[in-house]
């Protein structure tokens, strides 16, 4: 079909000259293009149609196949909201046009309680190990901007970065650049683990520099920056580098133990000399992340209204987990004691280990001074989409069934609470569950009573699962210290790649367990080499022909994972455009589908048949009717 369009195309007929008809008829290549772009997304769907879903951490089908049925909005006043263009109204407007400050300042003029719906993030890092694609944000982008109009969204960064290329084989680049342009009105929140980027570890500071330069570029307007040792130096180098690219810094504290307990290592004191550095930085707003949801409501009521005697003008956005139950009473004790901003998951995508719901919180606070004034109506449509998209992402739950106030002992952050009882249930939960709980806690003790979020948090679950599965109680652990192969997560915390802890590191079983290897006791951004950003963009151009700044921050994070990432895509093409369904799960024999591949390039595809396996090639041929033409393909049968 390309010579048969090339020798046809009239400018072909009556021209002689090839380089111009080249440069000056892009179309062709689109043909040629889009025709690739076929052969390798019906590769794909023919793996799928023989060996069934290859997504890590799939378990099963999707409960929910059918069509989703999307909401209609409507005004108070009972008109039928036009969402074909997105809503123009909103908080980033202020951000657009008077820069951050201006809107930090807004923020804390404003009168009810401002609401960061963090579904897009947090709630299904929390619930459905960050599996929800692209294609899922953007079909629900537009009418999101109207009925959260008046909020923020938490969109990106944290788990969602790594997991989009490592396990759904997008860039998470593009997903930005998408939702961005059909919600131009709302801020986009990402979150950045301070001088970790999104990655497990330190990296030297010109990466994180450069990560953050992009992303304001492409789209993120407020960066929440913590750290997860609550390391100050830590925290500067990431909030440093979102000043350097104008956007919005939340610089973060994050709330660890109970510090209504006062035995317990994390006390009010410590938490306002941490708040004192993080206005010191440069933070536009201060926030305070209880990424395991221990924060209890009287304790939230000393600490918020500490914060806001100390500093009047500066605005407090909260963040908690759900995970015992008791988030929306936490809401509610903040909003008394002046906190300008919550976080919240839409009601269908809430509760338990992700944000409390948006729903009870708007009932909470009804009609008082801090009514955040949503529009009810139009979040429960919103909530509709996401009530039959919980179902399509149902391989993914973890299969919680209800709070678990235990945490105030184990203290385990939401999203790897759900990860770990996940594990736990493929082997039978019960007494695994129950365990690895226990030596959750006793691994924290061991490591120093230590500040647990992503990356810590892992290192403490690494050393759990560790002394599960070596049978190893916490004085085994201390005894056999400098003969045991801890995991590299827990070398690495030792070595202080991930910053200092509070207190400093345990010893001697620091010592005794790196047996030599380095010991950092400054922020590793001092030790490490700046990285050599040009020398990786010639190196990716030389790779793959071409290489975007993204695509540079992208394997600055991860390289591997991006490499990986860009196999896939050679061999299967750009997936994100294919409708979750059919990521997931094979179709019925005969069920017709469309693929958009591009604008106006769209694929009618059915499936026909699945042949028999062949003695000799261990193959398959799977057949495709697609736009009309039978297609074949041939598939290894891994079974
Ligand atoms: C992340 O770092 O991904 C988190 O969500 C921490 O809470
Ligand atoms: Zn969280």
């Amino acid at each position: 079909p390309f010579l048969a369009s090339l020798l046809t195309h009239p400018t072909f007929i009556e021209s002689n000259c090839w380089t111009t008809f080249i440069d000056d008829t892009p179309s062709l290549f689109t043909l040629v293009g889009s025709q690739n772009r076929a052969q390798k997304l019906l590769a794909y769907l023919g793996d799928l149609a023989v060996n069934g879903s290859q997504i890590k951490g799939q378990i099963g089908e999707p409960k929910f196949k059918g069509d989703i049925i999307m909401p209609t909005l409507k005004t108070r006043d009972g008109h039928t909201i036009d969402s074909t263009e997105p809503n123009k109204k909103g908080w980033r407007n202020i951000i657009v046009e008077q820069g951050p400050a201006a809107f930090a300042k807004a923020l804390r003029k404003n009168e009810g309680m401002v609401l960061m719906d963090t579904t897009w993030r947090d709630a299904h890092q929390s619930l459905l190990a960050t599996r929800v694609r692209t294609v899922d944000l953007l079909n629900i982008a537009k009418e999101t901007s109207y009925a959260y109009g008046n909020g923020i969204l938490e969109c990106w960064g944290g788990a969602t970065f790594d997991v989009a290329m490592r396990f759904l084989y997008e860039d998470p680049w593009d997903r930005l650049r998408k939702m961005r342009k059909l919600v131009p009105n709302i801020p986009f929140q990402m979150l950045l683990r301070g001088a970790n980027g999104v990655a497990y570890s330190s990296l030297p500071d010109n990466a994180i520099y450069h990560f953050c330069e992009q992303a304001r570029k492409h789209g993120v307007d407020i960066f929440r920056v913590f750290d997860a040792l609550n390391d100050a130096d830590q925290l500067e180098v990431g909030v440093k580098a979102v000043l350097k690219a104008n956007g919005v810094a939340e610089g973060t504290l994050c709330y660890s133990g109970d510090m209504l307990n006062p035995k317990k290592k994390y006390n009010l004191e410590y938490y306002m000399d941490l708040v004192d550095k993080i206005v010191k930085m440069g933070s536009h707003i201060i926030g305070i992340k209880d990424m395991a949801g221990v924060l209890k409501p009287k304790a939230a009521t000393q600490l918020v209204g500490s914060i806001r005697q100390k500093y009047p003008d500066i605005p407090i956005h909260v963040h908690c987990h759900d995970s015992a139950g008791t988030g929306v009473a936490t809401y509610v004790a903040c909003a008394e004691a002046g906190a300008d901003a919550v976080d919240t998951a839409t009601d269908s995508m809430s509760g338990m280990t992700s944000q409390p719901s948006v729903g009870a919180l708007l009932a909470s606070l009804e009609g008082g001074k801090h009514d955040p004034g949503m529009d009810l109506d139009q979040i429960r449509a919103i909530d509709g989409y996401w009530a039959q998209l919980r179902l399509l992402y149902s391989p993914f739950e973890a299969g919680l069934t209800g709070p678990d106030p235990e945490v105030y002992e184990h203290e385990i952050p939401g999203g790897q609470l759900t990860n770990l009882i996940f594990q736990a249930s493929q082997q039978g939960l019960g007494e695994q569950w129950a365990q690895t709980k226990k030596a959750y806690e006793q691994a924290n003790d061991l490591l120093g009573d230590i500040v647990k979020v992503t990356p810590t948090s892992k290192v403490v679950g690494d050393l759990a699962q560790f002394m599960v599965s070596n049978n190893l109680s916490p004085d085994a652990v201390v005894e056999r210290a400098e003969s045991l192969d801890f995991p590299s997560s827990v070398l690495e915390f030792f070595e202080g790649l991930m910053g200092q802890p509070y207190k400093g590191f345990p010893e001697p079983l620091r010592t005794q367990a790196l047996r030599g290897r380095r010991k950092m006791d400054k922020r590793p951004g001092l030790y490490l080499e700046p990285m050599n950003l040009d020398k990786v963009r010639a190196d990716l151009r030389e790779k793959y022909g071409h290489a975007s700044e993204t695509d540079v921050a992208s394997y600055a994070m991860y390289p591997k994972v991006f490499e990986d990432y860009k196999k896939f895509v050679a061999k299967y093409g750009d997936l994100s455009v294919l409708p979750t369904k059919y990521f997931l799960a094979k179709p019925e024999i005969g069920e017709e589908f469309n693929v958009e591949l591009e604008k106006g390039k769209v694929l009618i595809l059915k499936l026909l048949a699945v042949g028999p396996l062949s003695e000799q090639t261990g193959q398959r041929e799977v057949f495709y009717e697609m736009n009309g033409e039978v297609r074949q393909v041939s598939v290894d049968d891994v079974h």
